[in-house]
């Protein structure tokens, strides 16, 4: 129907540019909308706005309210604007990532005006990651504050492992933008006689920074609101392991390091995951109650061969286990680390992957 409706439209309008008339109006203009929920029925609306040719209308809660329904009251248009085509009496959108509603204002000359409408909703459109082409940064200028923008917010976006000990994910001028430079380094704060092995980390989620050097992978929460289910992620790369493999461990008081034999590979791991505890997903990498792994992949940078010592394009495809393939995803948990076993405190100082451009294939 809505196919129809579309047709329609573009026959219409067809009709209408043929027929326009020098002396009369070319402008058509949406002044005001007023649209009402429909359905669920805890949906709260803020401010419906128009700017340009999209108007947007602001969901408050719930935090995910689709699929959504809205009820079209009143449009208010210029004087000028002879017919609306287009705009049906209910809008339905079936998730965040549902493009908008098309419809066309048509000016008393004939000429078309095109407008979409959108809702606009806390929840991060599912089908891409924000900023993963790395462009956005904070703190650029600042050698010892410099992080990665978190856009669209804490637990949306990009996260580092970035703290006021180890400064290990950097933007590195690439294809004329940024890449994200991850560098593993050996950490020696002496007051505290602890030396450490930190691999550089890029990840979806959010960081906690804790002084619980034994297990660092508490400071590191994965995962991000997603609910589609990826086919693959895509990204270009390129790895240097650093030229001595060390391992920290501890000692009484303290943590010291030693040189051990073999090569540093760096990683990278999806996860999709489905998340049905009531609190925000708590997340590190080792199981709890009301998570399921649905789906995972994993690549390794192999720093004993050659193969990475170039920047090429990788494809990683999700597998998906076949016993939960009805549960549809809550997050999507992505992270790179230059060094493998950086989590046990084992790297190469100086181990380095460089990562851009990171897609996901449906
Ligand atoms: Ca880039």
């Amino acid at each position: 129907m809505m196919k129809r409706l579309f047709l329609l439209s573009i026959a219409a309008i067809g009709l209408f540019a043929c027929q326009q008339v020098s002396d009369l109006s070319d402008d058509a203009e949406v002044f005001d909308i007023v649209v009402s929920p429909l359905s669920p029925d805890d949906v709260k609306l803020g401010k419906v706005s128009v700017e340009k040719d999209i108007i947007s209308v602001e969901i408050l809660s719930p935090d995910y309210p689709f699929p959504l329904k809205l009820k079209v009251e009143n449009i208010e248009t210029s004087p000028t604007t002879d017919n609306i085509l287009g705009l049906p009496d209910t809008l339905f959108f079936a998730n965040e990532c549902t493009s908008g509603h098309e419809f066309h204002l048509i000016a008393e000359s004939g000429v078309p005006h095109k407008y979409e409408v959108r809702v606009k909703t806390q929840n991060v459109c599912p089908d891409d990651i924000p900023n993963a082409d790395f462009e956005l940064w904070t703190n650029v200028d600042d050698e010892k504050k410099i992080n990665i923008d978190p856009t669209p917010g804490k637990g949306r976006g990009w996260a580092t492992a970035n703290n006021f000990y180890v400064q290990g994910a950097k933007p590195l001028s690439y294809d004329g933008g940024y890449a994200v430079q991850l560098t593993t380094a050996r950490q020696d704060i002496d007051l505290l006689k602890i030396h450490l092995i930190a691999a550089g980390s890029l990840y979806t989620g959010f960081f906690t920074l804790s002084t619980n050097f034994a297990n660092p992978r508490l400071m590191t929460n994965f995962g991000i609101p997603h609910r589609l289910r990826v086919a693959a992620v895509e990204f270009e790369a390129q790895y240097l392991p650093g030229p001595q493999l060390m391992q920290a461990s501890n000692e009484g008081s303290g943590y010291h390091v030693d040189n051990i034999e073999g090569v540093d590979d760096g990683q990278a791991w999806v996860e999709l995951l489905n998340w049905s505890g009531k609190s925000d997903l708590i997340y590190h990498g080792l199981p709890i109650d009301g998570l399921k792994v649905l789906g995972r992949a994993e690549y390794v940078f192999n720093g004993s061969t050659n193969d990475h010592q170039d920047w090429r394009p990788i494809t990683l495809p999700i597998e998906y286990y076949p016993e939960y393939e009805d549960i549809t995803p809550t997050h999507i948990v992505v992270v790179f680390s230059s060094s493998k076993e950086g989590d046990l405190f084992k790297g190469a100082p100086g181990s380095i992957l460089n990562v851009d451009n990171v897609e996901l294939i449906y």
